[in-house]
């Protein structure tokens, strides 16, 4: 017991301290800390079923859930090298070191343009292996061993030969005991220190009064506003513009990145006769435009809420491209955002006219930090894994011959224009009194429009559902029909037909490699 008790008070404190140092160096140097690089690595080298049991377990808590697991892990080992510390200092000391050298392969999985991420991995290492050494040192030494047969004359103790691991009678609180409870304290102070200038550093205080001070500029040439007939105003459906507050968010960042406008930089390079590089003035001395852009997530379960409407003010991507001059064959934008996240788009949807941006406002805000700040690409009609890099510092132009980005690694399909697909949103209640009751919900078709949503009760004829207006091809369309509902239960299913005359079909797909297919469909009871 009460060895555990001293492996605690020497393990704990001294991985805590480290963290703490490792947090405020990340701070300084303006990269991630030691947890958020183990963290990052854990969830690349996850094979995939774990991390979408992972979501649909946890939901939007999986993160969370995982750095309490990594949290957990550390102290548990954290206790295993104060027991190693106490008896064999020597292995404990190597054991960190051990440890250090998987932090550093941790940092170069993800960050091989950014090696600075692997000092606060080594300073949090070597502050673990003091932490280590000073703690135990600072441990009482253990009381005679219990007499237990006759013996030869005890060899001295040393710390070496120090039988520790006999559990000792309890002699109240010794004067060493005491020495070694303030150490502890004093490493979980330091801890606490360096661990909350840390925090505060990462962060990102500059970043957030970067976008504080930012005004959103205008577009060249703005859009309309919205015609009031976008949106049908009905309570619990999906209102056209999603408040961005509501917004869905998907990444595989741990830490939401924090870049000023004064640090962003974008490069486009790769297959271009003249490669070019961007500050966030230059990109906003160009023409500003507006578009109206529904995104949505591959991983997207039929009925499900991965996807959002909104207005996107930024740069046209294509312009860029045009005059960065894209050689032919390079049929792949491969964009990377600062926290090594990966996209391939393809060429010919960048350049072939419609909205693809470098966004920097949605709804008339700067982008929010997790949605991307300062700058982000937005591109209609594909998948977010396809089109959507967020945190966007680095664009190549390249081969999908020759480079993958990162979930087309992980399975998910090269190429993935968004599928043709409807939602109910009301009745909310799955339980409701007979009479007339309003369904209603949303469909989306991004690059071709919906002409028409089609609604199913039971098994009897599909009905025309109507229609909100929409400002162009690119966004989901709000439908809605009153339907009597007698006592009993009844089935709701919805379609849609894009304006290119496809019917979504029936046949039920997930959403692993290009996204679910099927009908939304709604059980209800009405009863009185
Ligand atoms: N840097 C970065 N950008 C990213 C991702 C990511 O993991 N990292 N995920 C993409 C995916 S899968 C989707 S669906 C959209 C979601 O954008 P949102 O979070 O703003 O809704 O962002 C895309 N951009
Ligand atoms: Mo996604």
């Amino acid at each position: 017991m009460k060895n555990n008790l001293h492996a605690g008070l020497v393990g704990v404190p001294s991985a805590a301290a480290a963290v703490g140092i490792g947090e405020l160096t990340a701070g300084v140097l303006r990269t991630d800390g030691p947890i958020v690089v183990v963290a990052d690595a854990v969830v690349d080298a996850s094979p995939q079923p774990a991390k979408e049991l992972a979501i649909s377990l946890f939901g939007t808590y999986d993160k969370l859930v995982l750095l309490l697991g990594i949290g957990a892990v550390l102290g548990l080992a954290a206790v295993l090298a104060g027991r190693l510390a106490l008896r064999r200092p020597r292995a404990a000391t190597g054991s960190v070191l051990a440890l250090g050298a998987v932090g550093v392969f941790a940092v170069f999985l993800r960050r091989v343009d950014e090696p600075v991420a692997a000092v606060p991995v080594l300073l949090a290492v070597v502050t673990a292996g003091l932490g280590l050494r000073l703690l135990s040192r600072l441990a009482p030494e253990p009381a005679p061993a219990p007499r237990r047969a006759p013996a030869g004359a005890p060899e001295p103790a040393t710390p070496e030969t120090a039988n520790r691991s006999v559990d000792q009678p309890s002699g109240g609180d010794s004067p060493d005991r005491r020495r070694l409870l303030q150490g502890a304290a004093g490493a979980v102070v330091i801890a606490a220190a360096t661990g909350g200038v840390g925090r505060f550093l990462t962060s990102g205080a500059s970043a957030g009064e970067s976008r504080d001070v930012l005004r959103v500029p205008r577009a060249a040439e703005p859009l309309p506003p919205l015609p009031r007939n976008v949106d049908f105003g009905i309570r619990g459906l999906s209102p056209f513009v999603t408040p961005t507050s509501r917004f869905y968010r998907i990444d595989t960042a741990l830490s939401v990145p924090r870049s000023t406008t004064e640090d962003w930089r974008l490069r486009i390079h790769g297959l271009v006769d003249r490669p070019i590089e961007l500050d966030y003035a230059d990109l906003l001395a160009r023409p500003l435009v507006e578009a109206d852009v529904t995104l949505a997530c591959v991983s997207n379960q039929v009925g499900g809420e991965l996807v959002g409407n909104s207005r996107w003010l930024g740069v046209r991507l294509g312009d860029l491209l045009r005059e960065a001059g894209v050689r032919s064959g390079a049929d792949q934008v491969l964009s990377r955002s600062t926290d090594g996240w990966t996209c391939g788009t393809p060429t010919e949807t960048v350049l072939d006219g419609r909205d693809a941006l470098l966004a920097i406002a949605m709804d008339g805000e700067p982008l929010p930090f997790e949605h991307g700040f300062p700058v982000r690409m937005v591109v209609p009609g594909l998948y977010g894994y396809v089109s959507a890099t967020k945190w966007v510092t680095d664009i190549e132009l390249t081969r999908f011959a020759d480079r993958s980005a990162y979930w087309i690694d992980r399975g998910w399909a090269e190429r993935a224009p968004i599928k043709t697909m409807s939602r109910i949103d009301l009745p909310a209640r799955r339980t409701l009194p007979p009479g007339t009751h309003t369904v209603a919900g949303v469909a989306w078709a991004q690059r071709r429009g919906i002409d028409a949503v089609e609604l199913q009760v039971d098994d009897r004829e599909w009905q025309q559902a109507d229609l909100a207006a929409v400002p162009g091809i690119d966004t989901w369309r709000q439908w809605r029909l009153d339907v009597p509902l007698d006592e009993g239960r009844h089935t709701l299913r919805v379609r849609a037909t894009d304006a290119t005359g496809y019917t979504q079909t029936a046949r039920v797909a997930e959403p692993v490699p290009n996204g679910a297919t099927g009908w939304h469909t709604v059980q209800v009871t009405v009863r009185k």
